[in-house]
């Protein structure tokens, strides 16, 4: 019934949407309610404050429940700066992440019954008492650093906590090398700054926003495509560079049609045609930058009419284009983009956006990026942590710009061999589906078959708790307290999450796992408060309000305190770079033996009978978390691989028809794909949703539907920078044959 009730909602939802702007409208965020219909729910419902979990940009949110205990609806926070009062269509099927009967219910332990491996339902004292001495079990035999935590969102930080109190900083999370990483060292690099989320766009006052692979729309981060709609309907120019017709392409003044892993010609012919033309923001580039001359130099020779020849746009739109960018300057943005793991050269792309953004003189003006700022969270006062012996550094220590753990390097590190200097022997997985999110699939299992213990925390029953020995079941976000949200953004705010019901099943949340885990191998001083209750109320009075207070408005915003969001004009301001300048030339990354300057390499093509496999997301999911939802699934619940009209002749391809793909290590998906036949991609590609093809069976919705192409990509170019896998350089084969024996599957 809550299906339909779903719908029957998200329809009134449509209702209001018709009142406001026709871009957003067309962009699928249909959970605008208007004032009539949100003052009938606030009436009728008891509403608990929370932020979203459905992805991570955490709009803060009230859920709706009604006197059976049931949750109705979530709206979104009209005082949000991260939603505005609309929650996108993931975050209004929220609700099914807590309805959702495929979820894990119960404590599960690995056992064998008559010679065959499954698990048994535990209590949680069985549970976490075994999983308590192989604590103590991992400390004693090799030294707690030895114990790795791989984790995601929100249970991330408390197991963060737990994992440190122990001794252990050998953390990562797949949003670092998997996701954003290389766009934080590119910017790092260059203007002293990470983008961090939400990105600090002005994009709401820009007058030229820029995509470069980065599909704004169907990639549903809230307030960014409310702004970008609103820039649409203010006027602004949109060039999109995509080798795929995107939703974000099809609202652009210029699509072009880049051809894959040549973004880094492109970007650096623009420079050359601002700089060569004199079109550059000149004040701004003297007041503010280093290595002008040296990048001058660089770009001589990066004309259009070369980059035509690699990228395939032709040198009049190249042009045309960086005209259009410099005109509207500095009210300009280039977006650095979000999941930038794309060729393993994907820092230095990121420092040729940088750079692009500097000569325009975007950053720090009006319509460019304005100066974030966020509120700090005090600690709720715990001992000192112990001193690891070694952590995600020392792993990573040959990516001398990383940052962060990187998920791919602990992989390695846990895979058997002699001369491993940091060896990892037990993992605890938390809030990330690591089969479907890490490349290279055949490592991680290979890791995961390594280590002595395996414990995974999830809500649902996803690839990776099959391969647990311990599997603990989490209380979804709607049925928990969890830290205090605090983001940048134009003004600072925090947002609590409160309980909207009880846990549902025998699930808790991760405060108390680790609370509880803590409390057994002797770290009870971390962890002084009998509920996370205490821990937040400590903190709201520490900034000035309370629980009592942020229950009623679930968001708080308060005033700037680092000063206006953009330069004065002429303002004297020292960006955290060694020259205190936004870095053109990066003598950091000259010492370190790299290019100071971005250069533009070949990466290789597909092979005769191959297509690139591109990926993306779906406005309606989030990476594997969401398809097995039911609401979700309701509106999309396939993924289907996009394939151009010329390929579909040659292979005598026809619409729906069911594929295979075999991609160039002879990797065969596990499922098959329907075909979908479009010039929205290029012949030398095939694209489809990232998340899909679930292959485990207690997934009812999930299983079987869809191709994942995480299985796909078994080859990656890592960033010798930083360590961020780049997924773009795989190859796939279309096959019309079922290649398994059903037995197979
Ligand atoms: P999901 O596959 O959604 O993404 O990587 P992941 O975070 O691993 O897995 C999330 C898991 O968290 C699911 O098992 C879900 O059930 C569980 N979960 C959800 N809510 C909760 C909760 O409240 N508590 C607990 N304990 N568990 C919860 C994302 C990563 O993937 C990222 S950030 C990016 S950008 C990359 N994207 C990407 C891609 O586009 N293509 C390919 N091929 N790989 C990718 N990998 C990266
Ligand atoms: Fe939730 Fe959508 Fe906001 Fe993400 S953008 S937090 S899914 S409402």
């Amino acid at each position: 019934t809550s299906r339909r009730k779903f719908i029957k909602i998200s329809a009134l939802g449509l209702g209001g949407l018709a009142t406001t702007s026709s871009a957003f409208n067309m962009f699928g965020v249909n959970s605008y309610l208007d004032a009539a219909v949100k003052e009938n729910i606030a009436k009728k419902f008891v509403r608990s404050a929370t932020y979203c979990e459905v992805c991570f940009w955490k709009c803060a949110a009230w859920a709706y429940t009604d006197e059976n205990d049931d949750i109705k609806k979530i709206i979104g926070n009209e005082d949000d700066t991260h939603c505005n009062g609309r929650l996108c269509p993931r975050g209004t099927g929220g609700v099914g992440m807590y309805s959702d009967e495929d979820r894990l219910k119960t404590p599960l332990i690995r056992t064998t019954i008559n010679g065959e491996e499954t698990y048994r339902e535990a209590s949680w004292e069985e549970a976490l008492d075994l999983i308590a001495s192989k604590f103590k079990d991992i400390k004693e035999k090799y030294g707690p650093e030895s114990f790795a935590l791989l984790k995601h969102g929100s249970p991330g930080s408390h197991l963060e906590h737990l994992f440190k109190a122990y001794g252990s900083d050998t953390i990562a999370e797949p949003a670092y090398a998997q996701c954003r990483g290389p766009r934080e060292t590119g910017f790092g690099l260059t203007f002293g700054s990470w983008i961090g989320s939400p990105e600090p766009t002005d994009i709401r006052d820009t007058k030229c926003l820029v995509l470069i692979g980065s599909h704004i729309g169907e990639n549903m981060h809230n307030s960014q495509v409310q702004e970008m709609s609103d820039a649409i309907d203010n006027g602004a120019t949109i060039i999109t560079v995509d080798p795929r017709f995107s939703t974000a392409a099809s609202k652009s003044k210029h699509w072009l049609a880049i051809k894959p892993a040549t973004d880094i010609a492109l970007l650096l012919s623009w420079m050359h045609v601002l700089i060569e033309e004199g079109l550059y923001n000149k004040d701004y580039v003297e007041q503010y930058t280093f290595g002008f001359d040296q990048l001058k130099e660089h770009v001589k020779p990066f004309t259009p009419e070369w980059a035509y020849g690699i990228t395939t746009i032709k040198p009049e739109e190249i042009r045309k284009t960086a005209h259009i960018m410099a005109a509207a300057a500095p009210s300009v943005i280039v977006h650095p983009g979000r999941h930038v793991v794309w060729y393993g050269d994907d820092s230095q792309r990121e420092r040729a956006i940088a750079i692009l953004n500097g000569l325009l003189g975007s950053w720090g003006n009006r319509g460019g990026f304005y100066f974030k700022e966020s509120l700090k969270v005090p600690k709720y006062p715990h001992p000192e942590y112990p001193e690891p012996r070694w952590g995600w550094k020392d792993i990573g220590k040959q990516y001398p710009f990383a940052e962060m753990g990187i998920t791919s390097e602990l992989v390695k590190a846990t895979l058997p061999s002699e001369d491993n200097e940091y060896p990892i022997k037990a993992w605890m997985v938390a809030g990330t589906n690591l089969i479907n999110t890490l490349p290279e699939r055949e490592k991680t299992i290979e890791a995961i078959n390594a280590v002595e213990f395996l414990v995974v925390i999830d809500t649902m029953p996803m690839e990776i708790t099959g391969y647990a020995d311990v599997v603990l079941p989490e209380c979804t976000y709607l049925e928990r307290y969890d830290g205090i949200r605090s983001a940048t953004n134009r003004i600072p705010s925090i947002a609590v999450r409160v309980p909207a019901v009880k846990p549902k099943y025998d699930s808790k949340p991760a405060w108390w796992i680790s609370k509880q885990i803590g409390e057994r191998i002797g770290l009870g001083d971390y962890f002084d408060y009998n509920d996370f209750e205490e821990v937040i109320e400590w903190q709201l009075t520490k900034l000035g309000t309370s629980l009592d207070e942020m229950k009623k408005i679930g968001v708080k915003n308060f005033e700037r305190t680092s000063g206006p969001l953009f330069l004065e004009e002429g303002q004297e301001y020292e960006f955290y770079t060694p020259s205190g300048k936004i870095e053109f030339y990066s003598q950091q990354l000259a010492n370190k033996g790299f290019d100071p300057m971005p250069v533009y390499t070949r990466h290789p093509e597909p092979p005769q009978g191959f297509y690139r496999l591109n990926y993306g997301r779906s406005p309606m999911h989030t990476f594997s978390r969401t398809i097995n939802n039911p609401n979700l699934n309701d509106l999309k619940s396939e993924n289907t691989l996009w394939v151009n009209p010329k390929v579909a002749r040659i292979l005598g391809l026809k619409k729906n028809q069911e594929v295979w793909l075999k991609n160039q290590d002879d990797i065969v998906s596990t499922f098959s794909i329907k075909v979908r036949v479009t010039e929205r991609v290029r012949w030398d590609s095939v694209y489809m949703y990232h998340g899909f093809g679930h292959n485990n069976k207690k997934l009812t919705r999930a299983f079987g539907k869809g191709v994942s192409d995480t299985e796909l990509i078994s080859q990656t170019v890592i960033d010798p920078l930083m360590g961020g896998t780049g997924l773009r350089g795989n190859f796939v084969s279309i096959l019309t044959e079922n290649p398994h024996k059903t037995s197979e599957i």
